[in-house]
């Protein structure tokens, strides 16, 4: 049984035994910051100004006031602990066979959410039984709070020019979960250099161009907000580029050096569940309402809806045409859908260039071409038959 401390307890004791308890709750690492009011509140306010934000805009502009400071969330507060929880577990998932749609990492396994919610919240309930009467508050994306600022104010990485905080010795495969306190304690510093040097692998690397300086992100294009968060169609110069990425994106932090070396980790709740690492396109495409909300309940994917997962499914198939799913991209080209009947149409035009079934494709567009004019019914922009701009 561990004692009872009383806030005049020494913080360095409190912050060690603290630390001690979120890693044994299975957080990766910890650090804590005295700093209260975001430190790059205004590069974030210059990023929304610039017209960067993509599909999240709308609600980072409403949060922008409350991201200003941690007081916003918990009045008094006067410590922010930052929590990093490494989450990759098998290797890469690069040149995978043709059938299949990659997912990013942070996806493969269990929503992320439920598991670090838990674990904060336990954190939570063991400072106020060792300091009675404190108050806490822990976020795992719940409320409005710059996580990679406070966990770089925290020491616990810098910002790489992929803009993800990075750890010189875990990469930057991992979660940040923020646990607010009123509870005073001994700050990290942040790390004193940045460790990119000369490196630009990542805005090599970037196949949409999302990352058009250092640390600059232009979520109009990133693979991950088109995939993620974006509803309705995807712009088609855009498409080429998502190559076989459904759900996520990876290829900023795979080329990145200070990943070779990541921890690998064995929570089980992150290790892929049934096969999410690269999903079957046609298995995907072949999804009703129903069957899609089974098979990805507790899942990150659910995210994308139906709507979005077969969208991005059926570009994919369009980049890389694979004759095993003709049946199911021709029955997408008619799904209720218009986001997805626009997507697979896209797709048929992208095979008959490419020259494969490009008389079945051909077939398939006609029929509905003859159909949509039959009917006068207006569909989504851009679902003519023929092939694509991109
Ligand atoms: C919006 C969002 C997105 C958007 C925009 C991402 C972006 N780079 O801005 C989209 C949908 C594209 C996205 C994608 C991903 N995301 Co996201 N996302 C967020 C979210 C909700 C807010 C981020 C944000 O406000 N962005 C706006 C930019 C301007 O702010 P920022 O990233 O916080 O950057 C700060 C610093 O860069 C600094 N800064 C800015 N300019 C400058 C200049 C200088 C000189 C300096 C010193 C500092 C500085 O100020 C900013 C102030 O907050 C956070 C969670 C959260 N509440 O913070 C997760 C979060 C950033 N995402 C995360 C993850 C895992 C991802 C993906 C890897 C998922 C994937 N595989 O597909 C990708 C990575 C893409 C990438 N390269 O960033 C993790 C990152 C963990 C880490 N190690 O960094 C977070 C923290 C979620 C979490 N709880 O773990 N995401
Ligand atoms: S996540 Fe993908 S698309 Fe987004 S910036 Fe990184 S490499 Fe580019
Ligand atoms: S790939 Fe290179 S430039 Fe990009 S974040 Fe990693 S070290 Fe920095």
């Amino acid at each position: 049984m561990q004692p009872v401390l009383s806030p005049a307890t020494a913080p360095a004791v409190i912050a060690a035994d603290l630390r001690q308890e979120a890693l044994r709750l299975g957080f990766s690492r910890v650090g804590i910051t005295g700093v209260i009011d975001a430190p790059h509140h205004d590069a974030f306010r210059g990023w929304l100004a610039r017209g960067l934000a993509g599909p999240m805009a709308a609600w980072l502009e409403r949060h922008e006031p409350r991201r200003r400071s941690a007081s916003e969330l918990l009045e008094g507060v006067r410590s922010v602990v930052m929590l990093a929880t490494d989450h990759a577990t098998e290797p890469s998932t690069a040149g995978v066979e043709q059938s299949r749609g990659r997912v990013a990492r942070y996806a493969w396994g269990d929503d992320y959410h439920d598991l670090l919610r838990s674990r904060v919240n336990q954190l939570a309930a063991w400072l106020e039984a060792r300091v009675p009467g404190c108050r806490t508050r822990g976020v795992v994306d719940s409320a409005p709070i710059a996580e990679r600022d406070f966990a770089w104010a925290a020491g616990l990485g810098w910002f790489g020019k992929n803009t993800m905080l990075i750890d010189p010795s875990a990469g930057s495969y991992f979660f940040l979960t923020a646990f607010l306190t009123d509870v005073p304690l001994p700050a990290d510093d942040p790390l004193p250099t940045d460790h990119c040097g000369t490196c630009t692998a990542c805005l090599d690397a970037c196949p949409t161009g999302a990352l058009p300086e250092p640390g600059v992100l232009d979520a109009t294009r990133c693979i991950s907000a088109l995939t993620v968060e974006q509803q309705g169609a995807i712009s088609a110069d855009l498409r080429a580029g998502m190559g076989d990425w459904i759900f996520g994106c990876d290829v900023c932090q795979e080329v990145c050096p200070w990943n070779r070396h990541a921890p690998g980790s064995h929570e089980p709740g992150f290790q892929p569940r049934g096969g999410e690492a690269a999903l079957p396109l046609a298995g995907l495409l072949a999804l009703d309402q129903s069957a899609f909300r089974a098979r990805f309940k507790g899942s990150p994917i659910k995210r994308a809806k139906r709507s979005g997962l077969l969208r991005s499914a059926a570009i994919a198939l369009g980049n890389r045409p694979d004759p095993t799913a003709f049946a199911q991209l021709a029955a997408a080209a008619r799904d209720d859908d218009p986001v997805i009947r626009e997507a697979a149409t896209w797709a048929l035009g992208r095979w008959i260039v490419a020259d494969v079934m490009a008389e079945e494709c051909r077939g398939v567009l006609e029929s509905h071409s003859a159909e949509q004019s039959d009917t006068s019914s207006t569909s989504a922009a851009g679902s003519r038959p023929g092939p694509s701009t991109a």
